[in-house]
């Protein structure tokens, strides 16, 4: 028997093809738009962990320091014998979980990347030879099917992902969630809070230029895949708090007016100058709004961790 399998629920295609579709749909509409989901080329996901590092990034030490803190709690509230890791990357987050539960039986990692998949599965098999991984190439935003793997199984969502998801998108997401939980089985979430306004614009603007490099990675990303004739640097970097919305949204604004080609498109699309494309909604939350959302889901939230400067939080909900 292995202890690593690997499904991909994705067509080897589809990430060119969804790519294409986003693009095309989100730069011939007003107000231009790509998704985030775009930003992480291997260039883009080393800026992002260069993000992580970064000292006005604090949401990746926040959540560590919560899970460092409450594994344990953690692993007495669930018992949990599966752990399924939606948007696992490298798995690094995952580590304290799984040292907290020596019963576990199977380590279930989804992600859309299969290096980053095979990766992660590599170093987890190396520190725990006798872990079922069972890896699975898919999108959790669309349906998921989950091994028969035994339970009680939890699902974890860390990093504040969910708050790449506009409302809508995250109440169908939720949703999907509660269908893979039976009685007995929770999601742990990851959440960034709403706090100071300043606070959170140097997050996602920091003084070394790292997150203005991760946004306009995603032009490079257009450019190789597309063929796009775009300069990162026709743009800027914008970081905007919206106080109604509660989330930051990154922006890339052109610097003068411009016409990008796109090639494998047949696409020419113009930009006057200092308009503004969004690429990144993150939103944050607040207690009361978690629970309300998770409950539209028929998800019961029974835990609610924060760091000790009270920043993010990592809730636990029950089926
Ligand atoms: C990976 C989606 C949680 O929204 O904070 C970091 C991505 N964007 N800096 C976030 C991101 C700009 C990050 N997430």
């Amino acid at each position: 028997m292995s202890p690593f399998l690997l499904t991909r629920t994705l067509p080897e295609d589809a990430t060119d093809a969804a790519l294409r579709a986003d693009v095309l749909h989100g730069l011939t509409r007003t107000p231009k738009e790509l998704p985030p989901k775009w930003f992480y080329d291997a260039r883009g996901s080393e800026l992002f962990e260069e993000i992580t590092r970064l000292p006005e990034y604090y949401p990746t030490r926040a959540e560590r320091e919560i899970l460092i803190a409450r594994a344990p709690e953690i692993a007495a509230a669930t018992e949990a014998r599966t752990l399924v890791e939606l948007g696992s990357g490298s798995s690094e987050k995952t580590r304290h979980l799984l040292d907290a539960l020596p019963e576990l039986h199977s380590y279930v990692p989804v992600d859309v990347s299969e290096s980053a998949l095979t990766g992660a599965a590599e170093a987890l098999l190396a520190e725990r030879p006798g872990l079922n991984v069972h890896a699975l190439i898919a999108d959790f935003t669309r349906g998921l099917a989950l091994p028969g793997t035994p339970g009680p199984r939890l699902v974890a969502f860390l990093g504040g992902t969910i708050g790449n998801l506009l409302p809508a998108e995250r109440a169908a997401f939720l949703r999907s969630v509660r269908s893979l939980l039976d009685p007995g089985d929770a999601l742990l979430l990851g959440t960034d809070l709403v706090k100071d306004e300043a606070v959170l614009v140097r997050a996602y603007d920091d003084a070394s230029g790292v997150t203005a490099a991760f946004n306009k990675n995603v032009l490079s990303v257009i450019a190789r895949e597309l063929g796009a004739d775009v300069d990162p640097g026709d743009f800027d970097h914008v970081a905007v708090w919206d106080p109604e919305q509660e989330w930051i949204e990154m922006r890339l604004r052109a610097r003068s007016a411009l016409t990008v080609k796109i090639p494998e498109l047949d696409l020419a699309v113009t930009f006057e100058a200092g308009e503004e494309m969004r690429t990144e909604v993150s939103a944050k939350f607040r207690q009361d709004g978690v629970r309300t959302e998770l409950a539209a889901a028929e998800l019961e939230l029974t835990k609610w961790w924060t760091d000790k400067e009270g920043r993010y939080a990592l809730s636990l909900s029950t089926a």
